[in-house]
C-alpha cells in the first residue's frame, strides 16, 4: 500500500495539492502490461497512442499490439489484448457483435462520433458524371473510371482486405460496372487521390468520415441503398436483389464504439475507469489524423500535440 502510495504520480499530485480519489492514487494496481490494440489507419494509432501516454503518466505499464482490424475482437475477448478504441460500424459491427455475444468481449462504449465509411468522389467527379452520388448514377458511368485492369468496367479502389468491407460482393449483388481493387494500407489510398486530384481525373474510392480528408478535399460519398439493421448482411431476400445479401451500403451515420477485454476492470480499475470515460467527437479523431496526413508529424509526436491540446478533454477522462 505504502509503495503504491509513493508512486511518481501520487507524489507530485501531493506536492501540488492536488487531491485524487482512492481508486486513482492506487494507480497502478497491477505493474503487469496493459495492451493496447492499434489498428492500421492514422486515427486509431495516434489516438491510442495518447491513451497510453494517458495511462503511463498514472503509472501503469503500457504496451502496443498490432491486430487485424477483424480478428482483435476475438484476442481482446480472450484477453490476450486489453482494448482497442476505435471500432467502427461500417467496417466491424459483424466481428464486434460476435465477440460480445460469443466470446464475452465488452462493449466499453460508445463515442459521440457519428461515422460513415464508403465509396467516395472528389467534386469535380460529380461534373463528369451527371445524378451524383446516387449510386445508380455511379455506376451508369463506371466506364470513366475504368482502368486497363479492369475496362471496360470501371475501377472502385477499396480497402486493404482487413477492414472486412467484402466490395466484391456488393459489386455482385448490385449488378455494378465495377471491379473493387483493394490497396495494401491506407497511404495508397491517399496517394490514388491526389495524383487523381492533381489530374482531376475520375476516381472513386474507399474513404470514411471523421478522417483528414474532409479538410483537404471537397467531395461526397455515394448513397447506396441503406442498410436496415442487418437484413442486408444475413438475410439474402432482403433489399433490391432477392437472391444476395449485401446488396446495400454501410449505414450513413454509423456508431464508433470502444472493445475490452473483460477483465480489465478487475485487474486495472483506474485504467477502466478512463477508459469507459474516453468519447471522442467527430473533430477530435479528423484533428488526430490531419497531424499526421497532413502535418507530416509521427503517430508519437501527433499523440504528444494532441495530448497538448486537449488538457480538459484528458482531464475529464481522469475524474473518477
Ligand atoms: C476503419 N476505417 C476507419 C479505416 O474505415
Amino acid at each position: 500500500m505504502i509503495k503504491k502510495f509513493l508512486t511518481t504520480t501520487a507524489a507530485i499530485a501531493l506536492a501540488a495539492g492536488i487531491s485524487m480519489s482512492a481508486a486513482q492514487a492506487a494507480a497502478p494496481e497491477s505493474d503487469d502490461p496493459i495492451i493496447i490494440v492499434q489498428n492500421n489507419w492514422t486515427s486509431q494509432l495516434v489516438l491510442s497512442t495518447v491513451v497510453g501516454k494517458v495511462l503511463q503518466g498514472m503509472g501503469y505499464t503500457v504496451e502496443y499490439a498490432p491486430s487485424d482490424s477483424q480478428l482483435q475482437f476475438k484476442a481482446i475477448a480472450d484477453g490476450d489484448m486489453h482494448f482497442q478504441v476505435e471500432a467502427w460500424e461500417g467496417s466491424m459491427k459483424g466481428a464486434f457483435e460476435k465477440a460480445v455475444a460469443e466470446d464475452g468481449m465488452v462493449d466499453a462504449g460508445t463515442h459521440d462520433a457519428k461515422t460513415r465509411e464508403e465509396w467516395w468522389v472528389p467534386k469535380y467527379v460529380a461534373d463528369k458524371c451527371p445524378g451524383l452520388p446516387d449510386w445508380k448514377a455511379l455506376d451508369k458511368c463506371a466506364e470513366i473510371f475504368a482502368v486497363a485492369e479492369t475496362a471496360p468496367k470501371g475501377r472502385f479502389v477499396g480497402p486493404p482486405a482487413d477492414w472486412g468491407k467484402n466490395y466484391a460482393e456488393r459489386v455482385k449483388a448490385l449488378k455494378m460496372n465495377f471491379v473493387a481493387i483493394n490497396v495494401g494500407q491506407a497511404a495508397t489510398l491517399w496517394a490514388e487521390l491526389d495524383a487523381a486530384v492533381a489530374k482531376k481525373e475520375p476516381v472513386v474510392l474507399f474513404n470514411w468520415t471523421p478522417n483528414y480528408i474532409e479538410a483537404k478535399y471537397e467531395g461526397m460519398f455515394i448513397d447506396f441503398p441503406e442498410p436496415e439493421g442487418d437484413k442486408c448482411a444475413k438475410d439474402p431476400s432482403w433489399g433490391i436483389n432477392p437472391d444476395m445479401v449485401n446488396d446495400c451500403g454501410a449505414p450513413r451515420s454509423g456508431w464508433l464504439k470502444k472493445a475490452a477485454w473483460s477483465g480489465l476492470a478487475d485487474k486495472f480499475p483506474a485504467a477502466w475507469s478512463v477508459l469507459q470515460k474516453i468519447n471522442f467527437t467527430s473533430a477530435q479523431i479528423a484533428g488526430a489524423s490531419l497531424l499526421v496526413d497532413v502535418d507530416g508529424m509521427s503517430t508519437e509526436e501527433a499523440a504528444d500535440k494532441w495530448i497538448a491540446d486537449n488538457g480538459d478533454v484528458i482531464a475529464s477522462w481522469k475524474k473518477m
